[in-house]
């Protein structure tokens, strides 16, 4: 950075702390552009130790339908879902055992991210690691298994670029389609919490650094 100079060492200082790039998508939500490249290293290696205590699976819906995306959890609070439901467990149900702790990159990486979007003060207690591989999809849904909606979903994506479905707040509101990339983080709260979202099939490709895949942390506030 410049020296201090007679103008603006201030705004220096927030330009340096500030995402390299924001992009509003709604109200009470923002994308933050590579947001999470500088921790990209520390988030893999924290991401193998998880999968290799909780590997990934397909999960069920409560209709029966196997889902394409493959998941698994880390923190206090682990989504799931089969037959009887979509709920937070906090136990694996494939071992029984608690979901691996969440990691301290990935506490932080979240309350940076939260702060940057205008939710101070976020501490997650659950992370749903989401696995896409090419053709995946995730249909469009409401995230309405919190206790807390007061609380924001802070939303990081790694490896192949994939086109975020981006609603309102009824099922029946056109999606805007957003293209996400490597590194990109959301964060989103307030009048946008309940809206509808999804992911689009993911497109056939290779990532330099991530290979043929797609995975997206989202931290929440389960209970
Ligand atoms: C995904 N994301 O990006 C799926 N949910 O793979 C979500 O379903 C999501 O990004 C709530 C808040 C942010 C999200
Ligand atoms: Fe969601």
């Amino acid at each position: 950075m410049k020296a201090r100079g007679f103008t603006g060492s201030l705004f220096d200082e927030a330009a340096a702390a500030a995402p390299r790039y924001r992009e509003a998508l709604a109200p009470g939500a923002v994308l933050l552009r590579g947001f999470a490249l500088d921790a990209e290293k520390e988030l893999r290696k924290a991401l193998d130790r998880i999968v290799a205590s909780a590997p990934f699976r397909h999960m069920v819906t409560p209709g029966g339908y196997r889902m394409s995306v493959a998941m698994t959890n880390c923190g206090e609070f682990g989504w799931i879902t089969d037959r009887r439901g979509y709920r937070y467990d906090a136990l694996d149900p494939e071992s029984g055992k608690p979901w691996p702790k969440l990691p301290a990159v990935f506490l932080d990486l979240a309350s940076r991210a939260a702060t940057a979007g205008g939710y101070p003060g976020f501490v997650p207690d659950a992370c749903l690691i989401n696995r896409y591989e090419p053709g995946a999809r995730l249909s469009l849904h409401q995230d309405r298994n919190e206790k807390d909606f007061d609380a924001p979903i802070v939303s990081v994506s790694l490896g192949l670029p994939a086109t975020f479905l981006f609603g309102g707040n009824d099922r029946s509101d056109r999606p805007r389609r957003v293209p996400i990339r490597h590194g990109d983080v959301a964060v989103w709260g307030g009048p946008s919490r309940l809206a509808f979202h999804g992911i689009a099939p993911l497109k056939e490709a290779k990532h330099e650094t991530m290979g043929r895949q797609r995975i997206n942390l989202t931290l929440r506030r389960a209970r």
